[in-house]
């Protein structure tokens, strides 16, 4: 792919707090290029406010007494990249063929502005051409007819609103499929999964009140100055109060150690920056099992010595024996590691584990917050529940200021599960479904992600619709998924922007592009509104205050509504999908009918300042797992991989983890800097330990091609990419996603969940030839590659 590398290429350290005029400037520049405030000049104000929109960047929570500007740099940034004045019409694919525009980089793609009217793939002139609507449901609804349930996939990307989630997961079901992955498939799975089992939720028990409250915060594996930024507003404030904060993750990640509140004229124009961490342990890559394991270690024989000293308990045994079970087989785990093996497999010293430990057992309420470090592993699940049996040992869930926060990532997946998106039946109320909309819920187990992209290779799904997202370069093993995905019988694609999934339209490709969340959804002339539910399990209502970037857009709501009408047959099922469509409060109705515990009331809660929460029964000390406790689960081993060496400094394979930049948002690349770890101008990089650099015959700035380590007889590779010599554990490596997706073997995922390992990749480099052009640049640069 082009223009990989931008002529400004350079790597320099960065020292600056995450926030501060670093943030602002780059709030500034977006804004400018994307002449978003042009267009609408007051939108950044009604962020996250009651009466404006959610953003549509992260999940984080929405405080109830906002900010005057409640929003982030990242926030802004794809605020303006929606609201954009550019546009990518009919008259741009005239103009380039599919075969072109797949030379043209992720970046360019979108930047190129928002599509504005409905398209069909033409095979003869390899372009896309405009279709009406009208033509675009009869031809979709015939060819699903056509198809059997089971050959179908209905993808959602985690954007979409409650309202259009649930009609979408209600189309596919009375179509007749469970076909329903979405992108949390590769993202927080491992975290459903494991939490459902340990503490009977699917999510995370933490709301902002408990960030006022809490005593201790652990971090494990987020990166919350580019992916949820509005969070360190309470971390700032709970620094403040003192509140120590421990941070596990193999990069200095800036926003985990120094942040200053753009938002505070005292505080840009003055010299401090608040020092967000209290501890940072630099974890290897996947070693967090054993770093857990430690902590706990150190938290027995603590209490061993209380006890045999005749002080107070460090463990809660009252908690322990009324609430939990398994604790007896979780100590003779602990028991059965050594501290060397600690060690060598957290890569971190005893006495970091036990400086963890002491903090923990001095505090009475712990909140532990996590991220992808976490749940993309191969030991994901093993890792979500780790965390959740060190909560556990001083009953650390369900008391306020405790608990556990997984930070999800679309700003409604969430949101999208609670309203039935998923693959397991089991997992919705298909009784009252069946009662409301007359038709009969499949019962058989419909495909996720991984199982989508077997069925793809295979040749058994042959048809998709993506109701949002980039699927075909978010998935793992993208250089063996394109050249299957091309032989789809049909490809439905509804986005705002175009990017690469639409240049790959199989043999019968449509561009459906839809309204932003931003934009006024008029129905029947009617402004209308809908609901998410954000990362702490609170649902607000929100409004769009644009005017929508084209006249031929439709809404997500509309174009699920006209499908499911040209695809459905008389008598398959009894859904008002019209009457839905003109009025969102009917949908809302429906919804609060299939799920009357979270929704009812649903019109007056969800206008409430703050919102309102779903009821969850961890958090009052209700269990609903198969024991009726809340469970201490013991991880089946330590190793991340059978392939890697145990030992760092004789790894030739370095443990890869593919992450964002602080200039992206998933695959939507905003630019090619990377500010908090001094990477501008580029993607093209690969950071890595100095050690390992001299040691596998290397400088920093060599050209080096990355080659996945297991599997020999399929190759998988990619590069060239520049090498970085950064502060990062030896034997471990880290370079951006989407580019790195094709390293990544599609079996390669969570056990149990099935969440791409996408943060440990063992690979192997070799030395890489840069184009002419490539290193012309990087030259003229004189770049400093530290
Ligand atoms: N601006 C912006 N915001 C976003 C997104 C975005 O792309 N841009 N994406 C959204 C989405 S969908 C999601 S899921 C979230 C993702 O947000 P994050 O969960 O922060 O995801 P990543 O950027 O992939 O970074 C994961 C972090 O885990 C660390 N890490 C990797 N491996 C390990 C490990 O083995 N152990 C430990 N302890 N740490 C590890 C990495 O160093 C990195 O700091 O953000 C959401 N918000
Ligand atoms: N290697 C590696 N792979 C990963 C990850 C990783 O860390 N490493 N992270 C994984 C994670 S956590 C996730 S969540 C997935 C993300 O996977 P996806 O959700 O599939 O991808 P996005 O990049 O978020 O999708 C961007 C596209 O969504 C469309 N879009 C934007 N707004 C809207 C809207 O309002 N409506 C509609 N209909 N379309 C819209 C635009 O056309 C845009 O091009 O990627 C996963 N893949
Ligand atoms: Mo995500």
């Amino acid at each position: 792919m082009s223009s990989l590398i931008h002529p400004h290429a350079r790597f320099k350290p960065y020292h600056s707090a995450a926030g501060g005029w670093g943030s602002a400037h780059s709030v500034m520049t977006i804004l400018w290029r994307e002449q978003a405030l042009a267009k609408s000049p007051k939108a950044l104000f009604k962020q996250n406010k009651p009466d404006g929109f959610a953003c549509v960047s992260c999940a984080w929570a929405k405080p109830g007494n906002p900010h005057a500007l409640e929003f982030c740099e990242n926030g802004a940034k794809a605020t303006a990249w929606e609201l954009t004045s550019l546009r990518t019409e009919p008259e741009f694919f005239a103009r380039h063929t599919l075969s072109e525009l797949r030379s043209w980089s992720d970046h360019d793609l979108e930047q190129h502005g928002r599509l504005t009217e409905p398209l069909r793939y033409d095979r003869a002139s390899d372009r896309y051409l405009p279709v009406s609507w009208e033509q675009a449901y009869r031809e979709i609804g015939q060819t699903l007819r056509r198809l059997s349930p089971e050959q179908v996939v209905f993808y959602a990307s985690g954007r979409a609103s409650l309202e259009a989630s649930f009609m979408y997961q209600l189309f596919a079901r009375a179509y007749g499929s469970n076909n329903l992955p979405d992108s949390s498939n590769m993202c927080h799975e491992s975290t459903s999964v494991g939490l459902q089992e340990s503490i009977g939720v699917p999510v995370g028990t933490v709301t902002l009140e408990d960030f006022e409250q809490t005593d201790c915060i652990f971090f494990f594996g987020q990166n919350v100055g580019s992916n949820s930024p509005r969070m360190l507003h309470p971390l700032q404030h709970a620094r403040r109060r003192g509140v120590p904060i421990i941070t596990f993750n193999p990069l200095r990640e800036r926003g985990l150690e120094r942040f200053v509140n753009p938002q505070s004229p005292r505080e840009m124009l003055g010299p401090d920056s608040t020092v967000i961490s209290s501890q940072y342990h630099q974890v290897a890559i996947g070693g967090d099992l054993a770093a857990v394991l430690g902590i706990s270690k150190t938290l027995l024989e603590m209490d061993r010595v209380a006890h045999v000293e005749g002080r107070p308990a460090v463990l809660d045994h009252a908690f322990i024996a009324e609430h939990t079970e398994g604790f007896a087989s979780f100590v003779e785990q602990i028991n059965s590691y050594s501290w060397a093996t600690l060690e060598q497999r957290s890569g971190l010293p005893r006495a970091a584990m036990e400086a963890a430990a002491t903090v923990y057992a001095r505090s009475e309420r712990v909140m532990l917050v996590f991220g992808m470090g976490m749940t993309q592993h191969r030991h994901g699940v093993a890792n979500v529940q780790m965390l959740v049996n060190l909560l556990l040992l001083r009953g650390n869930i369900g008391k306020p200021g405790a608990g556990v926060c997984p930070v999800r990532g679309h700003s409604n997946v969430q949101g999208q599960r609670t309203v039935g998106i998923t693959e397991d039946p089991a997992k919705v109320p298909v009784d009252k479904i069946e009662a409301l909309f007359a038709f009969k819920v499949p019962e058989q187990m419909g495909l996720a992600t991984v199982d989508t992209c077997e069925g793809i290779l295979a040749g058994s799904v042959k048809a998709f619709i993506g109701l949002g997202g980039n699927f075909l370069r978010a998935i793992p093993d993208t250089s063996r998924m394109e050249p299957a995905w091309a032989n789809l019988e049909l490809n439905v694609q509804v986005a705002t922007k175009l990017n690469r999934t639409h240049l790959l339209p199989g043999r019968d490709g449509w561009l459906l592009p839809c309204l932003g969340r931003i934009e006024i959804d008029r129905q029947d002339g009617v402004a209308q509104s809908y609901s998410t539910e954000d990362s702490t399990g609170c649902l607000h209502g929100w409004r769009g205050t644009a005017e929508p970037a084209s006249e031929h857009l439709r809404a997500e709501v509309a174009i699920i509504a006209g499908l499911a009408e040209a695809t459905l047959t008389a008598g398959q099922a009894n859904i008002p999908w019209d009457a839905w469509r003109r009025d969102y409060a009917l949908i809302r109705e429906a919804i609060a009918a299939v799920y009357p515990q979270i929704f009812h009331d649903m019109e007056t809660r969800m206008w409430q300042r703050g919102g309102f929460h779903r009821p969850l029964p961890a958090c009052e000390r209700q269990w609903q797992t198969e024991s009726g406790k809340a469970q201490f689960v013991t991880a089946g081993r330590l190793d991340e991989d059978d392939d890697v060496s145990v030992s760092p400094e004789r790894r030739d394979v370095l443990q890869l983890m593919t992450l964002r930049s602080n200039d992206q948002f998933n695959t939507t690349i905003y630019g090619y800097d990377d500010r908090f770890r001094g990477v501008h101008g580029t993607r093209s990089v690969v950071f890595m330990n100095r050690s390992d650099v001299t040691r596998l015959g290397f400088v920093p700035g060599d050209w080096v091609n990355l080659r996945t380590a297991v599997e020999p007889d399929v190759r998988r590779e990619v590069g060239p990419m520049q090498i970085i010599a950064y502060d990062i554990p030896a034997g471990c490596a880290a370079a951006y996603y989407p580019e790195c997706n094709a390293l990544i073997p599609l079996w390669h995922h969570a056990e149990r969940s099935k969440v791409p390992a996408a943060k440990s990749v063992p690979v192997t480099l070799h030395p890489g030839q840069p184009s002419a052009q490539d290193l012309q640049r990087a030259l003229a640069q004189g770049e400093q590659i530290v």
